[in-house]
């Protein structure tokens, strides 16, 4: 009886563990491929339709100096002059009217503090006419500027963050931060719609700094090497560009994230840096090469990433892995990850 009682179990176990092996081998067979993977993200949000965002990267075409010294948070092209504002607190922020050929300021000052003596740090800035408006972050007031003399001529209050700003020629779109746009009147600065911004269905946050070019709102996404390209009207991200490899090593190790687009209608091109980068980059966005993946067994992703940036937001922004990929791709296009755009993790 003690013999047999013990094979039994045994006998179980091994049937169990069979079963469990040729569970196995089904699942090991109907590994996903990375479009089933991709389409797994069904269940926690849209799967990628014909209507999925195009994948570029940039080419350049030109390198120029930068002032590593300029956190730069906003910048735009006007006449043949780049105009950059820079962040930091402590009465380190700058608005700058630079020669985009030698990164020479033309004119620069330090933005103004507040009638209650209050540090001001600088953010997204947008031109309309012959009147620069300049976001101040936390400060929740927008300061307006002559674009000529940079006198400041009057302010406007914002509530909450104030990240990005671009004029479309009508309206001011700004970003906070969020997967919300909001369209603002360049005479009041009041609120006259609100944009949500969505990447394959997915909300797309952590817009920064801003370019409005035609119907298009391009953002650089915060701490990735990312850009998008947003319909005006429908909120949806019609591109993602792949920006990464402008710097060196070497120079990454002296810079922070990339932030700052302009676009030069001239040459139909765009100029491109980040804060403390050594060099602005002239270049244009073109289309994602393909090439195959080095193994379809080289890669098995698993688990839910979290991505937690510092810098000069200081948000801590948190993102969760909604899709398990056990299978690498076998043709994965250059720069595309296996998850979502959005935990892609920070570069520096
Ligand atoms: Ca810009």
């Amino acid at each position: 009886m003690r013999g047999s009682s013990v094979r039994l179990p045994r006998l179980v176990a091994a049937l169990v563990i069979a079963a469990a092996a040729a569970a196995s081998l089904t699942i090991a067979a109907k590994a996903p491929s990375f479009a089933t993977a991709v389409a797994a993200r069904a269940t926690h949000g849209p799967a990628a339709t014909a209507d999925s965002p195009r994948l570029l990267r940039v080419e350049v075409l030109n390198v120029r100096p930068h002032d590593p010294t300029a956190f730069t948070q906003g910048l735009l092209l006007h006449d043949g002059y780049l105009y950059e504002s820079t962040g930091r607190g402590g009465g380190e922020a700058r608005l700058r009217k630079v020669d985009p050929n030698t990164g020479v300021a033309l004119r620069e000052i330090y933005v103004p503090p507040g009638e209650d003596g209050r540090l001001y740090w600088g953010e997204g800035l947008a031109r309309v006419d012959q009147r620069l408006l300049q976001l101040t972050y936390r400060g929740e007031v927008a300061l307006e500027y002559d674009l000529d003399t940079f006198s400041l001529q009057r302010t406007y209050p914002y509530t909450g963050e104030g990240w990005g700003l671009c004029h479309d020629g009508t309206r001011l779109v700004m970003s906070n931060g969020s997967a919300e746009l909001a369209f603002r009147d360049p005479d009041t600065f009041t609120v006259t719609g609100r944009l949500a911004v969505t990447d394959d269905g997915w909300p797309r946050d952590r817009l920064n700094e801003l370019e409005c070019v035609d119907d298009l709102v391009y953002a650089n996404i915060f701490t990735t090497d990312t850009i998008v390209a947003i319909d005006v009207t429908t909120g949806a991200v019609t591109a993602r560009i792949d920006a990464s490899g402008l710097l060196t090593p070497e120079e990454e190790l002296q810079a922070d994230v990339l932030n700052g687009i302009a676009y030069d209608p001239d040459n139909g091109t765009f100029l491109l840096t980040g804060k403390h980068w050594p060099k602005l980059f002239e270049v244009r966005f073109v289309p994602l090469a393909t090439t195959p993946a080095p193994s379809a067994s080289a890669t098995s992703a698993t688990g839910t990433p979290t991505v937690t940036p510092t810098g000069d937001h200081g948000t801590p922004v948190t993102a969760t892995a909604t899709a398990t990929v056990t299978q690498a791709p076998t043709d994965v296009p250059v720069g595309e990850a296996l998850l979502p755009i959005s935990l892609q993790p920070a570069r520096r």
